[in-house]
């Protein structure tokens, strides 16, 4: 027997095989977005059935000025974004912001440098005007550095992306965010709402197969990156709208009794027919929820900015 302790590169091969010898197997939903991933969550993001796009969108292209009088910052201000994507929604709240003059600076915030750059691309593009200073690196290291400035801000944290975070993680998260805010800064937090069941449920279990293809990714990724021989064929996808706690769960799981084998893990995996892996967790909020959380947090909620059909909302919460 190898006795050696392994040590494996990559956080990645790691968290596999920490979830997939788990005794409810599970991998995180932050490994979706390789290359592939992102491409196929382009996908997603056109599909009539998820409405959370085109929701944030009309809110930011329709209600941007009211966002801005509703910050009362007088003079210079910034705006920090957390994972802004390809920026087309957020590029609704900026032109609204310079057609009013207002003076900002636009600080988005990423990790990748490749991700940076494109985003510049598209803001630049559409808007030569803007002042824009981005910044490459680990959110929390950046904000400190933004926190000692006198400048008010406002961050933004869009997308409903929050609600792929279990409740103490969001909590957490959330946290670190307030800890780099001084008193009078804002926050504006997308959050996907709870309505209908069946509209959320469509949403996630899409009839085109895009989602189950989003979750079958990450099965290719482990083959790839982790030198693994996964069937794919052989898992199906199934996800799951509890509107008792608005949550929607997502699961590959297994078709047949099966193992798999990594090369970098240097270990074999076994599947019981049905078998599940966790993937996702899509929270849905109520009203009520964001009050409590904002709360717990020592924030206020100024304003809930709600799309035409009340489906989502830019939550706007003041330090
Ligand atoms: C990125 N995030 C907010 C999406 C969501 O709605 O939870 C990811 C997604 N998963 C399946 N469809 C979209």
């Amino acid at each position: 027997m190898n006795t050696t302790p392994q040590i494996y590169t990559t956080a990645f091969a790691e968290d596999v095989l920490e979830g997939l010898t788990a005794k409810k197997k599970h991998l995180s939903s932050k490994y979706f977005y390789d290359d592939n991933g992102s491409h196929i969550f382009q996908q997603i993001m056109k599909m009539p059935e998820y409405y959370p796009t085109n929701c944030e969108f009309e809110i930011l292209s329709e209600q941007s000025e009211q966002i801005l009088e509703r910050l009362e910052f007088k003079g210079k201000f910034n705006i920090v974004e957390f994972g802004s994507g390809d920026g087309t929604k957020t590029k609704q709240l900026l032109q609204a912001f310079l057609n009013k003059n207002a003076d900002f600076t636009y600080m988005p915030i990423d990790i990748s440098e490749e991700a940076i750059l494109i985003l510049e691309e598209n803001i630049l593009t559409s808007l030569p005007e803007i002042k824009m200073q981005s910044k490459i690196g680990d959110y929390f290291e950046v904000i400190k550095d933004i926190s000692k400035e006198n400048t008010p801000n406002l961050f933004l944290f869009l997308g409903g992306n929050i609600g792929n975070y279990k409740k103490e993680d969001a909590f957490d998260l959330l946290q670190k965010f307030a800890s780099g805010m001084k008193k009078g800064d804002k926050l504006l937090l997308g959050i996907d709402l709870q309505k209908s069941p069946r509209i959320i449920q469509k949403a996630y279990d899409d009839p085109h197969g895009i989602t189950k293809a989003f979750n079958i990714n990450l099965l290719h990724r482990i083959n790839r990156e982790l030198d693994a021989d996964i069937d794919v064929s052989q898992f199906d996808f199934y996800c799951h709208y509890n509107p008792e706690n608005g949550e929607v769960n997502s699961y590959l799981y297994s078709l047949a009794k099966q193992r798999f084998y990594s090369r970098v893990l240097n270990n074999s995996f076994t599947f019981q027919k049905d078998e599940t892996i966790w993937t996702e967790l899509s929270k849905k909020y109520s009203f009520i929820e964001i009050e409590e959380l904002a709360e717990h947090l020592d924030f206020k909620v100024l304003e809930n900015f709600l799309d035409s059909k009340q489906y989502f909302t830019d939550s706007l919460w003041e330090k």
